[in-house]
């Protein structure tokens, strides 16, 4: 869009086509063939788009014959105006028929919104001007001046213009033919004249000009004459120049060389550098508004979660089976248990996934997940990995350790929860001499189903650093699990949060439950969802020979084989 002309922008487009046609300054046009072309011509600065039957029908991989028909070339345009709000004037051949075609053609253009029609003076069905042309019949001069005049009747926008297009030079009928038609069809009412020419010098165009001396505005197609200093075509008094194919044949010979290249090396890579990466493809499309129209109109309230997972570490007392993965890529029931945590997220449409892996994490499975690396992590505990991705986070988001496996239903209620912070509270976990667990949690009230829907709040959850606190004398209420939820309303509080602790010089041996109690003495709210089982951890040999059991029984039956009823009796842990 051209920012310095604001006025001219809020125009409709047929008001800025006519406005460009009339204006005493040479103006440009630049050929578009379909919607995301239409967008690189408004980008690249210019005013207004032709919509070339040879570059429309090039695309669609047929001859400039009238081949494709005229409702597809209309439909093209229609993605074309979707795609960019600049005027476009349609290359209308000639008229698709006779007067009544174009009266339809015209009645059409204007419901897609097109700004005005080229109609030329040869017979349908037409062939392209550089083909043979001397060939090629005009039509009826004053059969074409009555499909001028029945298109000019049948618009309903003033401003929606018709061009007539003279063929007779291209033709060889000679220039004063060219003239005496051009003046017929400005008395016919057109717009303006497109004086076409397939000379590769500019002479016959220039003596058109002079001889027709500025009776109506001059479009022109320097296609063949290409070497013309523009300034020619300036000091001539054309009023507008139509660079007519040039985006169909740059993309034709990008096209052919990717193709060949890779075809010849069976490999992406030679090309990679130098082709639109996919995310300019994802910017011309427009992606991100569709991400934010989502975000207003999608009533699921999650419809765009986020997870980051900590799958850092390689696993104390799994060294026997970690050799050459990380923990979390361990196969439980037969896939790894990254895989089962991944399922589960998208399952709650918890879809943009940020994996934090460290150990082997050349090993880690990508489908379907972000990764990132903390590549400090032989020497770093859970804040130091959790560091490395929360600078992404955007909107609700579940922080989660990477070797868990729960139900279903503790990861939905969790997300659905509207605090600012929540988490998951096992309170069929108490024994803190059981000194292989850590992680015990405190809460302002025990779990009691007796007052199911209180709401319960996080006081503070034991942390493999932090010296004995006081609360740590009385009876936890659970165990946390290893999720936290954080809503987007307490995204900047956590990143505030987690800023302070890494300003700690032991910040690098911190691990989650600092990170919770940190949140609590800044006065946050954690909301606790206290459960009873129905979940593992991934901590030891133990935990991972029992975890195939659990995970059996949370797959559907056919795929379990059965063994549901392992998991029938609550608590797992
Ligand atoms: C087109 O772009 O389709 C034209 C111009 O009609 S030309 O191909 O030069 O005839
Ligand atoms: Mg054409």
């Amino acid at each position: 869009m051209n920012a310095r002309e604001p006025a001219f922008i809020s125009a409709s487009r047929s008001a800025r086509l006519r406005q460009m046609l009339v204006s005493h300054e040479l103006e440009f046009m630049m050929e578009a063939h379909n919607g995301l072309s239409a967008r690189i011509v408004r980008e690249a600065g210019f005013k207004a788009i032709w919509g070339s039957g040879l570059a429309i029908s090039a695309q669609f991989g047929v001859r400039d014959n009238n081949e494709a028909s005229w409702t597809q070339v209309v439909d093209t345009l229609e993605f074309m105006a979707d795609a960019s709000d600049l005027p476009i004037l349609l290359d209308g051949d000639t008229g698709y028929g006779n007067f009544n075609n174009v009266r339809r053609l015209v009645r059409k253009l204007e419901q897609r919104g097109i700004a005005g029609v080229c109609i030329e003076d040869k017979q349908f069905p037409k062939t392209n001007s550089f083909i043979n042309g001397e060939a090629q019949p005009l039509a009826d001069m004053d059969e074409f001046c009555g499909k001028i005049k029945a298109g000019k009747d049948s618009q309903s926008d003033e401003n929606f213009s018709i061009v007539a297009r003279v063929e007779a030079l291209i033709a060889g009928w000679g220039m004063d033919e060219a003239l005496r038609r051009a003046e017929a069809y400005r008395q016919a009412g057109a717009d303006a004249i497109l004086i076409h020419s397939k000379l590769s010098r500019p002479d016959e165009i220039l003596e058109f000009a002079r001889e027709w001396a500025g009776r109506a505005p001059l479009v022109i197609v320097p296609t063949k004459y290409y070497s013309t200093p523009t300034e020619v075509f300036r000091e001539a008094g054309i009023s507008t120049v139509i660079w007519a194919n040039h985006l169909i044949r740059a993309a034709t010979s990008a096209m052919q060389a990717v193709a060949k290249d890779i075809h010849a090396s069976e490999t992406l890579v030679n090309v990679e550098d130098s082709i639109a990466a996919v995310n300019e493809i994802f910017r011309l499309q427009d992606a991100d508004e569709y991400s934010e129209a989502e975000d207003r109109y999608l009533s699921s309230g999650r419809a765009a979660g986020a997870a980051i997972v900590l799958a850092a570490s390689r696993g104390k007392g799994l060294e026997a089976v970690t050799e050459d993965r990380p923990k979390v890529m361990l196969p439980i029931a037969g896939k790894p248990l990254l895989r089962w945590l991944v399922d589960a997220f998208k399952k709650q449409s918890v879809n943009d996934i940020t994996v934090v892996g460290g150990y082997r994490a050349d090993a880690i499975d990508t489908a379907g997940i972000k990764l990132v690396v903390n590549e400090r992590h032989a020497h770093t505990g859970e804040l130091a990995s959790l560091a490395c991705a929360v600078g992404t986070l955007a909107g609700d988001t579940v922080v989660s350790y990477g070797d868990l496996l729960f139900r279903s239903y503790i990861l939905r209620d969790l997300v659905e929860s509207e605090a600012a912070f929540s988490v998951v509270v096992d309170s069929s976990l108490t024994d803190p001499e059981n000194a292989s667990v850590r992680d015990f949690a405190w809460c302002s009230a025990a779990d009691d189903r007796g007052l199911f829907g209180n709401k319960v709040t996080l006081r503070h959850v034991s942390s493999g650093q932090e010296a004995t606190s006081a609360i740590a004398s009385q009876t936890p209420h659970g165990r946390w699990v290893g999720l936290l939820n954080v809503r987007d309303t307490g995204r900047e509080r956590l990143q505030a949060v987690l800023g302070k602790l890494q300003a700690r010089p032991d910040f690098d041996s911190l691990d989650m439950p600092t990170l919770l109690n940190a949140l609590i003495e800044a006065g946050e709210a954690i909301e606790v969802q206290y459960v009873h089982g129905h979940w593992r951890g991934v901590n030891d040999l133990e935990d991972f020979r029992r975890a195939g059991d659990f995970a059996h029984a949370q797959a559907p039956f056919a795929a379990a084989g059965g063994s549901k009823t392992n998991d029938a009796s609550g608590a797992m842990q």
